[in-house]
């Protein structure tokens, strides 16, 4: 039985992804800051597969080290690393920046998937094996009008997934990316800070992504066998062809 480790596991992408693999037997170690939603999936999921819950914010790169080295002996064996845990905070043109918008996401989506790479890694570089998933954006291939640091962020998780895959590729480890364009998940509420009128609007006259699809393609892409690396994925909803070219039916 394979061991995944996932971030951002309490909602939208991540979450999807672990009751995917729940339900097709992989072991579970599912992480983020909401308690007691990781209670809650520990109960779903305990039906399915084994499962452990780890609690911490991947900004806080002493919690991070602690968490995984916390790890029970029966899930030390990590096959699969999703680095999903990320947000946008903030839609604003660059001269009205909000610094703590800037900082969250540069900690969160660079800094916190280098803190848990960090930690996964050298188990797979022992053993010589293990599958390492980034999720990147579209908005890591296309800038678009005031996505400024948020597309930056993850141009650099476009970069990360590049450079690890080249500097592990010594050891067999695979590194690939996803890149989803619109999904509906609480990403539109946290961008805009709890304004839910604002953040259905995003997804408002088009059939945008579910974070089921993803949960889909990342067990596809975790299922291939070993000498099949998907090494970059880009997925959009039919009715978007870019960050910005969406077919809106209003
Ligand atoms: P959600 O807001 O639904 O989920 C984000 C997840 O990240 C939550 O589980 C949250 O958990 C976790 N998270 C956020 N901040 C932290 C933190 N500081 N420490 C630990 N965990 C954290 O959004 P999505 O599912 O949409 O987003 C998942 C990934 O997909 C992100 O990297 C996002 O950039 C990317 N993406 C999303 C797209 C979309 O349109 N939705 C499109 C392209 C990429 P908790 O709050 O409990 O800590
Ligand atoms: C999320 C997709 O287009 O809102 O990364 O940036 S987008």
């Amino acid at each position: 039985m394979k061991t995944a480790l996932i971030t951002g596991a309490t909602s939208g992408i991540g979450r999807a992804t672990a009751r995917f693999l729940a339900k097709n037997k992989f072991k579970l170690i599912i992480c983020g800051r909401r308690e007691d939603r990781l209670a809650e999936l520990q109960d779903e999921f305990s039906a399915l597969t084994e499962v452990h819950t780890l609690n911490f914010d991947v900004r806080k790169k002493k919690d991070v080290a602690k968490a995984i080295a916390s790890i029970p002996p029966d899930f030390m064996k990590i096959d699969v690393l999703v680095n999903n845990a990320g947000n946008a905070h903030g839609l604003d043109p660059i001269e009205n920046g909000d610094e703590e918008d800037w900082d969250a996401m540069i900690d969160i989506n660079i800094k916190g998937l280098l803190y848990v790479s960090k930690e996964v890694i050298p188990g797979m570089v022992e053993r010589r094996s293990g599958h390492i998933i980034n999720i990147g954006s579209i908005a890591g291939k296309e800038v678009y009008t005031n996505g400024n640091v948020y597309c930056a962020t993850k141009h650099a998780v476009d970069a990360l997934n590049i450079g690890m895959r080249m500097d592990l590729n010594q050891y067999g480890i695979r590194v690939g990316a996803i890149n989803p364009g619109m999904v509906d998940t609480e990403f539109s509420e946290v961008r805009f800070k709890g304004d839910t009128e604002r953040a259905a609007q995003v997804y408002k006259g088009l059939d945008p992504l579910k974070a089921e699809d993803i949960a889909d393609i990342i067990h596809f892409v975790v299922t291939r066998p070993y000498h099949v690396n998907i090494a970059d994925l880009t997925v959009l909803p039919t009715a978007q062809a870019s960050a910005t070219i969406v077919n809106k039916q209003l």
